[in-house]
């Protein structure tokens, strides 16, 4: 049976260029980049193209600072715990504020800091499930809020925050501002320069590199305390030995995907159009949030009557990989947080299923994936009782 991958927010594929490019730095160019021999420094002009990509891809100045790391969650981590450490913890400020629709990673980690002492507020979103510079300015407290966290574009809904406003939000109330743009980099543009952020998150793994790596833009003229300390790799702002060939491979992940921008907001969006215009003429079934405010690969869908597990199982059984939501809360198994937030009708809200799409995504697949998505709800509707 043919496979069809509809859950690239979750992960995507490694496009077969960035692997064959990242193949040399396994067993050829092995060496350890901080080693002064020829097999360490024979690896420095790939990591410095590598470098250059990134920063180019996400518009950065030559004088901030963008750390390669282990993933999307090591960056959040190092955001938040870095302003525990730099700020709250020195009594310097106490606030923290991030929204209801935030990943684990931010989430979880300010619970944690709320252990710890932190005062953290959990903005609402607005009717659209959009965090807006309104809200923020009505949470933000001047000159004691010593950060300002919100994601770019949600892992669930694709919903896009504007960033740009948010930040503005931020700075003109005295607090730094940091963004988790893992499920935004690879799907708009993402300009660090031109949105002012302070702090931005990115995860190679969702625009076709490698897991298990990851990165950290940081303006230029700040400074966090490291999540790790010991050697002085990446300016000893995050100790470990590097991982060349992952690095490569971001970079390069992230060349093509810039690249490739204009066809993930044409052809993709197509596709995903397609595929939602289809989902939307099978009786009560709602997608959550405004097709024009999400991200161009995102649909999260509602269908009335029917659980997003048992649902799942059947597409899975049938070849096709979707979500409930978040896969690192899949044991929830359903977008709690992002329904909760948005405040979607209870008979609904159990029924969350994500479809996303990639560049790789075919015309052929989604044809496919329309058929046996009406028939699973077709099929799951007749034989439940409570529909
Ligand atoms: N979201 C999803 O199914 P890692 O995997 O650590 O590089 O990235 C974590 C992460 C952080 N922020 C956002 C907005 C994310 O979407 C993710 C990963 C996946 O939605 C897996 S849980």
């Amino acid at each position: 049976m043919e496979k069809i991958y509809l859950d690239n927010n979750a992960t995507t594929k490694v496009d077969p260029l960035v692997m064959k490019k990242m193949l040399p730095f396994f067993v050829e160019k092995y060496g350890n980049p901080n080693s002064l021999h020829g097999f360490g420094t024979e690896t420095h002009p790939a990591m410095g193209e590598a470098l250059n990509s990134l920063y180019e891809g996400l518009n950065a100045s030559d004088d901030s600072d963008i750390i390669v790391n282990s993933c999307g969650t090591e960056s959040n981590n190092t955001v938040l715990k870095g302003i525990y450490f730099d700020i709250i913890h020195k009594g310097v400020k106490n606030h923290i504020i991030t929204s209801q629709i935030e990943h684990p990673a931010i989430r979880h980690t300010c619970e944690f800091l709320e252990s710890l002492g932190a005062d953290v507020t959990y903005l609402p979103v607005n009717d659209d499930g959009i965090v807006t510079a309104d809200i923020l300015k009505e949470h933000i407290r001047k000159d004691q809020t010593a950060l300002v966290s919100i994601m770019w574009a949600n892992n669930e809904t694709g919903l896009i925050n504007p960033v740009k406003e948010l930040a503005a939000v931020a700075h003109d109330n005295g607090a730094l501002f940091h963004t988790d743009a893992v499920q935004a980099v690879g799907k708009v543009k993402v300009d660090v320069q031109d949105a002012n952020v302070d702090f931005l998150t990115f995860s190679a793994h969702k625009f076709h590199g490698p897991k298990g790596v990851g990165g950290l833009y940081i303006k230029e003229g700040l400074n966090l305390t490291p999540l790790f300390h010991g050697g002085e790799q990446m300016g000893k702002k995050r100790a470990g030995t590097v991982n060349v060939a992952f690095m490569v491979g971001m970079g390069y992940a992230l060349d093509l995907a810039v690249k490739a921008l204009d066809f993930e907001n044409q052809e993709v969006r197509r596709l995903r159009d397609k595929l939602e215009d289809a989902i939307m003429k099978i009786d009560d079934t709602i997608v959550i949030g405004k097709r024009s405010l999400r991200t161009p690969n995102t649909i999260l869908v509602s269908f009335k009557g029917i659980e997003g597990e048992a649902f799942l199982w059947d597409l899975n059984w049938n070849g096709i990989a979707a979500s409930t939501g978040s896969a690192c809360s899949s044991e929830d198994l359903e977008a709690d947080a992002t329904f909760q937030a948005m405040h979607v009708d209870t008979d609904l809200s159990h029924t969350g299923v994500r479809f996303s799409l990639s560049r790789f995504t075919t015309e052929e697949e989604i044809d496919k994936a329309i058929e046996v998505i009406g028939k699973t709800v077709d099929r799951l509707r007749s034989i439940s009782s409570t529909y």
